[in-house]
């Protein structure tokens, strides 16, 4: 795959070199005299990776329009490409998360090959049944797995056991379902009726999966149905869940929420019930607005992850997969993709840095300013140098941005790609 040259990112992380050095070597000594050791802390955030949508590389779009940008992806080898080229500059982005039909290939092995190629896996298999396909039997106009239609419930499960053995020529390991059944009217539905009929169908597809697999159900409170959706909230999403049996769980897409609920608090819930799947990351203002993560409320982000790392200090087991689920309307969505990956793993380093003692004896003697306190400390430390150096040791760009727009890679493939009508570009 023709990604960018290594020599440019040698360049352009030549004349950087020494002000990272520095930079890191003073955050140590800050650190230090909190008991932390940088290069633990460093260690642990190389570990961390979050998988780019592969509907994420093509400029997305509102109901109203959608504005393309310039060498759009034509198919999904393309989408790969940006994909490697995002984990190239960045490092945080091992793996991708396919979207069937959008990334319907005519020959898997070749895809793995390619994604092997650019140094890239992929991670959760995501389904379709929240739109119609040419030539398909029966329309989702009123719903997929919960339809009245038993024929037309039956053309969905069959779409998800595609995308099970599609994922398992892959090397996939989860299956990743969003319906957008639901009501417009009050009345038009049967709520407890639509959801037997959800877990009628979603058993068939849990049946399908193998041992070592995970179905992850994600919930969203509306849109497309606007007045009442079948997987509305966490509490349908765990129920549904816990109905379905082990290798089912919860997923968390930051967007799919009431304004201002506290999302860390559903976190900490799924973890305790071990029923946390993972995330889908983006952030919102006023709805599901599919925003950069970490955008408009860092602090957000950084309180899902202080749940993550305290449950993890605690030795809880858990495995929560973590992925971008963004809209990139007005940017570059290469830019925006490694902008929000570095944001996601900012939140993580971030919370490597509370100091947990010190927070349980806080929280133990009913001091709550000491207690934020300790949280805000973590959260206001600038752990950029850690980050640059981190992808420094794994052969990425100091600054991604910048290297990107100085590969000049977005006026390659511009020349390369003609400008298509359609393709996969979008939000889920
Ligand atoms: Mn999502």
């Amino acid at each position: 795959m023709n990604l960018i040259s290594a020599d440019a990112i040698t360049a352009h992380n030549e004349p950087l070199l020494r002000h990272v050095r520095n930079d890191y070597e003073h955050l140590g000594e800050q650190l230090a005299r909190r008991h932390i050791d940088i290069d633990t802390v460093r260690q642990q955030v190389a570990a961390f990776g979050v998988a780019i949508p592969s509907w994420g590389v093509g400029t997305g779009g509102t109901r109203f329009a959608r504005f393309p940008g310039q060498g759009e992806p034509r198919n999904v080898f393309d989408k790969l490409q940006d994909c490697g080229v995002i984990q190239q500059l960045a490092r945080a982005t091992p793996t991708v998360s396919l979207h069937i039909p959008w990334d319907k290939c005519s020959d898997w092995s070749e895809l793995r090959d390619a994604a092997a190629s650019a140094g890239l896996a992929f991670d959760a298999m995501n389904s379709n049944t929240f739109s119609d396909q040419p030539g398909q039997a029966h329309s989702y106009k009123f719903g997929s797995l919960t339809h009245t239609d038993a024929a037309t419930r039956a053309q969905a499960v069959a779409h998800n056991l595609e995308c099970i053995e599609i994922g398992k020529a892959l090397g996939s390991k989860a299956l990743t379902v969003w319906i957008g059944d639901g009501s417009n009217f009050p009345g038009q539905q049967h709520f407890r009726r639509a959801f037997d009929r959800y877990l009628e169908s979603a058993q068939q597809i849990y049946a399908a999966l193998p041992g070592d697999w995970r179905m992850m159900l994600e919930h969203k409170i509306c849109e497309p149905a606007f007045y009442a959706t079948v997987i509305q909230d966490w509490g349908s999403s765990f129920l549904a869940a816990q109905t379905l049996g082990p290798k089912a769980q919860c997923l968390v897409d930051l967007g799919h929420h009431a304004p201002n609920v506290n999302i860390e608090l559903i976190v900490a819930r799924l973890i305790a019930a071990g029923k946390l799947a993972g995330f889908h990351f983006n952030d919102s203002k006023y709805g599901d607005d599919d925003l950069d993560a970490g955008s408009v409320s860092p602090y957000r982000l950084f309180l899902v992850f202080n749940e993550l790392v305290a449950a993890a200090h605690e030795g809880v087991a858990f495995d929560p997969a973590y992925m971008l689920d963004q809209s990139h309307n007005v940017t570059d969505p290469i830019e925006s993709l490694m902008t929000s990956a570095v944001q996601v793993q900012r939140s993580y380093a971030q919370a490597l840095l509370v100091d947990r003692a010190a927070l349980d004896a806080a929280q133990d003697a009913n001091d709550a300013l000491t207690a934020t306190h300790l949280l805000k400390q973590a959260f206001q430390t600038d752990v950029t140098p850690l980050l640059q150096r981190v992808r420094l040791d794994a052969g990425g760009a100091i600054d991604p941005v910048a290297a990107y727009r100085a590969s000049g890679y977005r006026q390659r493939v511009a020349g390369e790609r003609p400008a298509a009508a359609g393709g996969g570009g979008g939000i889920v």
